[in-house]
């Protein structure tokens, strides 16, 4: 009989999905997977769920990487160490291809999971906590355990209500006044609204609890349909929505503990512009999601580097930052940053200007640049007098330029440029 004062979580894992493309955001998943992507001045987007875990409880955790992982392994095994076998804590990052005989690549989502069967089983846990290591969201787990438990559900959905237009990119659900799942329609053209409000949705995170004795007998059969597509939004949840119980969490009833009152900040920064405006938001008087929360720190992978520096030199050129965040190594020479996000050993000078920007790491910035409303890929080096973000023809020819405005500038597109005018 399971002892009610122990924390479920202490009796769960959380298996991370990290394989997926994320191409919506361009050249910066070029090189690396999208759980991998640099988000708020010195985490990965990955971060957030792992955090998320260990401040609910969690202690042992699988990562499942596909697509462009090696920037996001040399994260994990450089920020993710800490977890010691000794005291029965485990963090596995689980490649495809690297495990069973037959099939190379994880066909889907689910069969991510099926594939890694035994090591799950050695962790000896009685609950399994399928996350997505895309969104960028505070949450504690420890509330939708408890809620799946209380229920006897035998998949429990963390959901949240989306504007009806951008339903299509999800799993919509429709749920009874109990909570219970009773339709599931997996990325649907024309998505129905709530009872409550027509201009609105119920959709699914992609987040999911299950005992992991009933899922692997639910992965064990699903591997051996040749109609399957091996994937937990296509295939596995409509099955339990339909045959067995499914009951919905919504993301509003496991806010932190710490921050009753803050808004239930979510977001899928999946595309430039919204990457853009989830880094830039930061910047605001009161930010909607609140990094400096002692109670739920965000834990990362963080390189040894001296505090921020801003030069003023005796030729009265002023390196300041205003309503901006700047990391540590950076050295801000002369240059004006206004409402932008530096990440670590950004270099600037003499006479540029950034302004709504962010700005990746170890980016430099050659004097008398003006950079407005962009994006800055990892380690690149902008020329002198290279204007962004003024005349949006002249942008496009370079750079990309979304629908909203924003420039893209990545290496490549400079080198390019480069060689096009010299
Ligand atoms: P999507 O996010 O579109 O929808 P998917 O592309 O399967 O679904 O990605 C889910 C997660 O799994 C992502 O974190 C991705 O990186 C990862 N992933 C994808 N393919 C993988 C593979 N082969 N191996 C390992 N990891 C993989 C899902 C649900 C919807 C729900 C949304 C919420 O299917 O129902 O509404 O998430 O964002
Ligand atoms: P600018 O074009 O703005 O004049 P500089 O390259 O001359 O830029 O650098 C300006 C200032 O930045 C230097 O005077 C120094 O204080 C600081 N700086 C430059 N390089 C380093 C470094 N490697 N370590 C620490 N500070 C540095």
């Amino acid at each position: 009989m399971p002892n009610s004062h122990v924390r479920l979580s202490s009796r769960a894992m959380a298996f991370v999905l990290a394989g997926g493309r994320g191409s919506r955001l361009k050249e910066l998943t070029d090189n690396r997977a999208k759980p991998a992507v640099y988000f708020g001045g010195k985490s990965r987007i990955i971060d957030f769920a792992l955090s998320n875990a260990l401040n609910s409880g969690i202690r042992k955790m699988a990562i499942a990487t596909q697509y462009k992982a090696h920037s996001l392994i040399r994260h994990c095994q450089r920020g993710w160490n800490f977890f010691r076998a000794e005291r029965n804590e485990y963090l596995d990052i689980l490649p495809a291809s690297q495990r069973t005989g037959g099939e190379n690549w994880y066909m889907g989502t689910a069969d991510a999971v099926t594939q890694n069967i035994d090591i799950i089983d050695s962790y000896n846990i009685d609950y399994i906590l399928i996350l997505a290591g895309d969104h960028i969201y505070k949450m504690d787990y420890e509330m939708m355990l408890q809620q799946h438990v209380d229920s006897g559900a035998d998949v429990t959905i963390g959901c949240l209500t989306v504007p009806r237009e951008e339903a299509s990119a999800f799993g919509v659900m429709d749920v009874d006044a109990a909570g219970r799942i009773i339709s599931f329609l997996e990325k649907p053209a024309d998505p129905p609204g709530t009872p409550d409000d027509p201009t609105v949705t119920l959709a699914s995170m992609g987040i999911y609890v299950f005992n992991w004795k009933f899922l692997r007998e639910i992965l064990i059969e699903d591997s051996e349909n040749p109609n399957s597509s091996h994937d937990f939004g296509n295939d596995i949840i409509p099955k339990l929505v339909k045959g067995g119980k499914a009951v919905a969490h919504r993301f509003t009833d496991s806010c932190v503990k710490s921050t009753p009152d803050a808004p239930a900040y979510w977001r899928d920064v999946g595309t430039v512009d919204a990457f853009w405006k989830a880094n830039i938001d930061l910047t605001d008087f009161t930010p909607e999601l609140d990094l400096w929360d002692h109670e739920w720190p965000i834990w990362t992978y963080s390189e040894s580097v001296p505090p921020a520096k801003f030069i003023h030199d005796e030729a009265d050129r002023r390196g300041t930052a205003v309503s901006s965040m700047v990391s540590g190594g950076c050295i801000i020479s002369g240059t004006e940053v206004r409402n932008s996000l530096l990440f670590t050993m950004v270099r600037s000078n003499s006479f540029s200007v950034l302004d709504r920007a962010v700005v990746l790491p170890y980016v430099t910035i050659n004097r008398h640049a003006r950079l407005k409303n962009c994006v800055i890929d990892r380690g690149v080096v902008i020329p002198e007098r290279l204007i962004v973000g003024e005349d949006p023809e002249e942008d496009a020819k370079w750079f990309r330029v979304s629908g909203k405005g924003i420039t893209l500038i990545t290496q490549d597109m400079l080198d390019r440029r480069e060689a096009a005018l010299s």
